[in-house]
């Protein structure tokens, strides 16, 4: 493999072999980068690393294409009567700088937002953290991310319940549930540990409206209708509770509020949880009989899934109450946690003006018990820009994100960033985002850059941690970090930037660690770090008010929500809105993963593309008969919000009735069929995963 002599990107280390966490997804497998002759020849995966012990997906393998891509820009540029024009840094944190001036004197801090996109949350927790460090200091509450509508809302579940977020232990489990999630195109590590698994004999649970490559695996396919989780797991809790298969000591110790759980899943029998999720009762029966009998037993739960429903929340309070009550909490083969890498402070939110909107409705998106999550519900924002209410909205600058594309309502987001006197990008090709905006800058890729990886513990309870190292040098392209750090000291707030380097910062953060940057170079690949707390709540209890899991929350019950989980019906569904089913017979839900893409990136790269040339539409044969469409068709997707032009995938793989659409494709884009509207009323999570449409052949009317 040569160098792309095309390419201003150069390699900045000396030959050998480099090792670093991928950051093309969210999971950071070990990687390594082999450099040669002073060129990157190629990347293998790291054997060592106790995640992916080798293994990389295709989009691993593709990491080369993707860092020197002809769409790549790495330069910044300001856009003027619609043409784009190349500045220098110089002149582009001039401009930021002296915007975000003028915004703060004519209007105050709050009217600068700031969107964040999924790779700077990749970046872990330091690179948010330095993000977040510059708007306390200009004094914006208003930072948004994509945990509006992903994690988030599942971190908050468990906390409520658990007072903490524990990851599945896959590994020593002896059933595994694999709950809204497809793990083979989604987290392929994963996959890979619930393959090794189930050969060596564990049993496997799939809760899913498709066939996919783990529910063809499973003993027990559970293909729910869309948005009926917490019925299945209140009928699942019901069988568990009457036939008394539930772990009585650690009910009877370390959980309040059984009694009302007892009382809230007494009307969810298997019979009335069939009607709901249409999966038959016998095999919630035996689902339930089998995570709670044959344990250890974990539950690997889709990042958002079971979130993007009006019921977000409690389908995750659900689903924690379940591995809690069937003493599979800091169980080996159960529910872990680890413990973490603890950073120096960062953050100074002292010095920020106010809270961020979407607070007032939201207050448990925002902290609980004092522990603040921090951001704003993203939700508000494109409304707030465009209504000016409570209070206007000037400036954006979007950090990592094309929420033309993958936010809900694109066309609304499209003309809330129109409508703004100031809106800026950091992103690495030009998005569909990118084009509305007036500043591009160019953005580092993760060989580009150093920066800590410190979350296995919490996503795979794998206590490790891996530095991605600077390996290359792209054109003008600076790191996330680096542009707020420089436009930080050109706005004046040298004295809170005191490093010289991003390195120099990142030693801060670690100052409280016995680890340094150095250190961690030293033992390239990563080092074990921190213990998995196996028996933890019966030394210290549960980090929740009343020191136990909280079947009953009375936090909860306070702010006017169920206490109790139970099953809500989304706004828009067969059963309880018949009006919209006449008009919009079939169920949608949205935002499939496939292995070759992360949300809208990756299309520009061939050897990804050719495996999947376009967004494809999955239908059940004996749906797509009812309208006359055949497999490959180009067919029209619509709801009362839009409609798109799409390919049909007719196949057995998906419950009648149902339609799946991937999100991420410019074309086919189906964030222009979904709202930013709250739907979940605790988190304000928006409605993306159990909504209605109807389809046709395309030329019909
Ligand atoms: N290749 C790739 N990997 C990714 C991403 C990507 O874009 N591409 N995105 C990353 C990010 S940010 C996230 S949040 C995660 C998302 O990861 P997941 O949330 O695990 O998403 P999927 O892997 O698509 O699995 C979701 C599964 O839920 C099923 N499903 C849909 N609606 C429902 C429902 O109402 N109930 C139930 N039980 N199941 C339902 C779908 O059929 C699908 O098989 O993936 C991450 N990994
Ligand atoms: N309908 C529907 N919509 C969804 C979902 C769904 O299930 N259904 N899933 C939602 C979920 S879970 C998520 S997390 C969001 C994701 O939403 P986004 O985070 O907006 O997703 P991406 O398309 O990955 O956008 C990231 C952008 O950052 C750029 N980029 C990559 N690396 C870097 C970097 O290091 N620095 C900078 N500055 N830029 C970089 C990429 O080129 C890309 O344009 O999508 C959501 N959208
Ligand atoms: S699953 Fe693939 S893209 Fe994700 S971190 Fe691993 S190798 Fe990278
Ligand atoms: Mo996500």
């Amino acid at each position: 493999m040569g160098h792309n002599e095309e390419s201003d990107i150069r390699v900045c280390v000396p030959d050998r072999i480099v090792k670093t966490a991928c950051e093309l997804c969210p999971w950071g497998c070990g990687m390594e980068v082999h450099i040669k002759n002073g060129e990157l020849e190629k990347v293998t995966g790291n054997r060592e690393h106790p995640l992916n012990e080798g293994f990389l997906c295709p989009k691993g393998h593709a990491v080369r294409d993707i860092v020197y891509s002809k769409e790549r820009i790495t330069h910044p540029m300001k856009r003027e009567n619609g043409e784009w024009r190349r500045i220098t840094w110089d002149e582009a944190l001039d401009i930021c700088a002296e915007k975000l001036h003028s915004i703060k004197d004519t209007h105050g801090p709050r009217s600068l937002a700031v969107a964040i996109g999924m790779p700077v949350l990749l970046g872990g927790n330091t690179t948010v953290s330095f993000l977040r460090r510059f708007c306390d200091i200009y004094g914006t509450p208003n930072c948004f991310s994509v945990e509006s509508i992903c994690f988030r809302c599942r971190i908050a579940a468990n906390i409520l319940t658990i007072g903490k977020f524990p990851a599945a232990d896959i590994p020593s489990a002896k059933t595994i549930m694999v709950w809204g999630n497809n793990p083979h195109a989604s987290s392929p590590p994963t996959g890979k540990r619930i393959d090794r698994a189930v050969r060596k004999g564990a049993r496997l649970i799939v809760v899913d409206p498709r066939k996919t490559a783990a529910a063809n695996k499973a003993d027990i396919h559970l293909q729910i209708r869309p948005g009926t989780d917490g019925a299945l797991a209140l009928g699942m809790l019901n069988v568990i509770i009457n036939e008394e298969i539930y772990d009585r000591d650690f009910v009877t110790n370390w959980t309040v509020g059984f009694d009302e759980l007892r009382k809230g899943v007494a009307g969810y029998d298997p019979k009335s949880v069939e009607k709901i999720t249409w999966i038959p009762a016998e095999s919630i029966q035996r689902a339930a009989r089998l995570f709670a009998t044959d344990g250890p037993s974990c539950i690997v739960q889709g990042t958002n899934s079971l979130d993007q429903h009006v019921n977000g929340l409690q389908n995750s309070r659900a689903l924690a109450i379940l591995f809690a009550i069937t003493g599979n909490l800091d169980r080996v083969g159960g529910m872990v946690t680890t413990s973490r890498v603890h950073i120096s402070p960062i953050r100074i939110p002292e010095k920020m003006e106010g809270k961020p909107l979407g607070v007032d409705k939201f207050p448990l998106f925002y902290e609980i018990w004092g522990r603040s999550f921090g951001e704003g519900q993203g939700m508000e924002l494109a409304d707030t820009i465009l209504s000016g209410n409570p209070y206007p909205i000037i400036g954006l600058i979007i950090a990592a994100s094309n929420p033309v594309v993958t936010w809900p309502n694109s066309d609304k987001m499209k003309k809330a960033i129109e409508s703004l006197e100031f809106s800026a990008v950091m992103d690495m090709r030009m998005t569909p985002t990118a084009r509305l905006c007036n500043l591009f800058l160019p953005a580092a890729t993760f060989l580009e850059r150093t920066e800590l990886c410190d979350y296995y513990g919490t996503l795979h309870a794998v206590p490790f941690i891996t530095l991605r190292q600077k390996i290359l040098q792209a054109g003008e392209a600076k790191s996330d970090v680096e542009f707020w750090f420089e436009l930080g000291k050109r706005m004046g707030y040298g004295e809170f930037f005191p490093w010289n380097s991003v390195e120099e910062a990142l030693d801060y953060a670690l100052s409280s660690t016995p680890l340094t940057v150095e250190k961690l170079k030293e033992h390239s690949g990563g080092l074990p770090y921190g213990e998995r707390r196996i028996g933890y709540y019966k030394e210290k209890g549960f980090p929740t008010p009343s020191g136990k899991v909280e079947l009953f929350s009375k936090t909860l019950e306070e702010l006017g929500h169920d206490p109790i989980p139970c099953h809500r019906e989304s706004p828009e569904s067969p059963m309880t809105n018949e009006d919209m089913a006449r008009d919009y017979p079939l169920i949608l839900t949205t935002g499939a993963r496939s292995v070759e893409f992360l949300h809208s990136e990756y299309r520009d790269i061939p050897r990804l593309r050719k495996k999947r040339p376009e967004a494809t539409a999955q239908i059940h044969p004996d749906t797509a008969g009812s309208f006359s469409i055949q497999d490959g068709e180009e067919i029209i997707l619509e709801n009362k919000r839009g409609s798109i032009t799409i390919k049909a995938n007719v196949t057995e793989d998906i419950l009648p009735g149902v339609v799946s659409v991937p999100h991420g494709w410019e074309d086919s884009n189906i964030n222009l069929m979904t709202d930013n509207t709250s739907a979940d009323p605790i988190t304000g999570f928006p409605l993306l995963k159990s909504l209605l449409c109807r389809i046709r052949k395309k030329g019909n009317p």
